[in-house]
């Protein structure tokens, strides 16, 4: 076929005439009628598709309404991302923190409204052949996601509710448009019908956004607790601790500072939705396998003997070289006497920790009254405890990563046993328990950097947390081990930064490793290690262009 101008419909006209019955034609998708039938194809598929998205916008605002009574965490978009994140098999996990890292749950609330809309837009066409069919299955989406919702461990029965009622507005806009879409499409409908279909259509999508934004926002508004942590009035530590010699951080350029800012200290955990805990009415309860259960406010809690602590925390999800660790100065009130307050009985070996989420972390017993600092922190780096980072109360236990032991916003301490509790991250393939690992990183220069010649200063961060770090060295090409500058030690919880003076750094690509030993003289492992089940293992290494 040669192309002319005026092409389509020049065609048309030759090839119509040519073939009146059009059998032949249509056999292929390039011919008139085949054309036709496509374009009407795809309006009805289209007209079907916004039928679905629209309904289903409609339905996710009304969901977004009634959460601002039942909550945040009721929400259909939230709960679904929610159940998402807990039946998450650790692999994808592990992928997700890998390639998105902080910005995993900005991944997955992408992932949740895309799946969403791909199942609505598909409902929406399958109403036009099949109504009831399509809105029956609209409104089974209300359930599946109001029982994804209720089934989450701090949820309760209101939390139905969004997604239930989100499923039937669903389902009704989705008859009421795809009625009214069918009917405008009909060969006899009249210019008035159309009409009210994209008034329909185009109010509703209006209505909806203007319902889920403004829900979300008032949600935002009413679980707020931003005033209630301004005004916390921090108690005065009991001792008031000195800050850290100047010479804890090398000066190099482009090394981070000793303490981690809290604007950019990490932050891993499964809340989709921030828990806002309001200290009003925050309780702690302890109990379990305990002489004296009893429940504190946050009040009372304030009356208790509090202290600074200078604590480097980190994730088990760490990979070699990774960014998951914070050091940070912790105000908080010792464990140890709370649990022996409540009396803690023979047999017992964990300390099942829980969220006001319903997260659950389990710690050993012993790790909390062996002698080492472990507290209930209200405080991080001078400030009361960011909302992200577990206002108004979160634990900590030197030595342990965070998973073990770093329960924020909490809420509930269950004296227990390894042996007949499991926390969250058990079942899904990681250790009961898990010390911190040895572990060095380079940070400056960054690997594929390039140094001039001469003498190149390497620098970066290393840790053994709660052993302590005796020594890091590095090697340059497969060269000897040679012993790196340790900045002052400030506790034995704390990392430790280091730098090394590589003189007459020669031209050409280098390779560069690190590895450290902790305090009781224990050179870090090089065997090869993934995050799971216990925390990566090896060791790290850069490339270096001298030039
Ligand atoms: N409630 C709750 N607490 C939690 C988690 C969580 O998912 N939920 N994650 C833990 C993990 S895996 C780590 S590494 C630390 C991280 O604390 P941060 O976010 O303050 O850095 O919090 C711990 N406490
Ligand atoms: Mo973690």
């Amino acid at each position: 076929m040669s192309e002319q101008p005026g092409g389509m419909q020049g065609k048309a006209v030759d090839s119509s005439a040519a073939d009146p019955e059009g059998e032949d034609a249509q056999q292929e998708s390039g011919s008139p009628t085949g054309k036709r039938r496509l374009a009407a194809l795809g309006g009805w598929i289209a007209r079907g598709a916004l039928v679905g998205l629209v309904a289903a916008g409609a339905g996710l605002a009304a969901g977004e309404l009634v959460a601002v009574a039942t909550g945040a965490e009721s929400s259909p978009a939230v709960a679904a991302g929610t159940w998402a994140i807990s039946v998450t098999p650790t692999w994808l996990e592990q992928f997700a923190i890998r390639n998105f890292g902080s910005n995993d749950k900005l991944a997955l609330q992408t992932g949740v409204y895309v799946t969403v809309a791909l199942g609505a837009a598909g409902l929406g066409v399958l109403a036009r052949a099949r109504l009831t069919i399509a809105s029956v299955l609209t409104a089974v989406f209300g359930v599946v996601g109001g029982i994804a919702a209720v089934t989450r461990p701090a949820a309760n029965t209101s939390w139905l509710l969004p997604s239930l009622l989100a499923g039937l507005v669903a389902a009704s806009v989705m008859r009421w448009l795809t009625t009214m879409s069918l009917k405008e499409s009909a060969p006899s409908a009249e210019s008035s019908g159309r009409r009210r279909f994209v008034l329909g259509t185009l109010g509703t999508a209006a209505g909806a956004l203007v319902a889920g934004f403004g829900g979300d926002a008032w949600i935002k508004k009413r679980y707020d607790v931003s005033a209630a942590r301004a005004k916390v009035v921090l108690p005065v530590p009991a001792t008031v601790l000195p800050q850290p010699p100047a010479s804890v951080h090398p000066d190099v350029k482009g090394l981070g500072s000793f303490f981690t800012p809290t604007s950019q200290f990490y932050r891993v955990d499964t809340a989709l939705a921030v828990p806002r805990v309001d200290p009003g009415s925050w309780k702690l309860k302890i109990h379990g396998m305990v002489d004296r259960p009893f429940e504190i406010t946050f009040e009372e809690l304030l009356s208790y003997r509090f202290e600074e602590h200078d604590m480097t925390l980190t994730c088990v999800s760490n990979p070699v070289g990774g960014p998951y660790v914070g050091n940070a100065r912790w105000l908080g009130t010792p464990l140890a006497p709370l649990l022996r307050r409540a009396g803690v009985r023979r047999g017992a070996d964990m300390l099942l920790s829980t969220s006001t989420d319903g997260m659950t972390i389990g710690s050993p017993v012993e790790a909390v009254l062996d002698g080492r600092q472990a507290m209930l922190a209200i405080a991080m780096n001078g400030e009361a405890l960011p909302i992200e980072h577990g206002f108004p109360c979160r634990m900590l236990i030197p030595g342990l990563y965070g998973y073990v032991s770093a329960t924020k916003w909490l809420t509930d301490l269950d004296v227990t046993t390894f042996a007949s509790s499991d926390a969250y991250w058990t079942p899904r393939g990681y250790s009961p328990q898990a010390p911190v690992k040895t572990a060095s990183r380079i940070d400056v220069p960054a690997t594929g950097a390039t140094v001039s010649a001469g003498t190149v200063v390497l620098a970066g961060t290393a840790w053994a947390t709660h052993r302590g770090l005796a020594a890091v060295e590095v090697q340059i090409d497969n060269g000897a081990w040679r012993e790196a500058m340790l900045a002052t030690s400030d506790t034995p919880d704390t990392w430790r930064q280091w730098s090394y003076r590589w003189a007459n750094a020669p031209k050409g690509s280098h390779k560069v490793k690190v590895r450290a030993t902790d305090g009781t003289g224990t050179v870090q492992t090089s065997a090869v290690q993934d995050v799971v089940p216990n925390g990566s293992t090896g060791y790290h290494t850069i490339t270096v262009k001298v030039s």
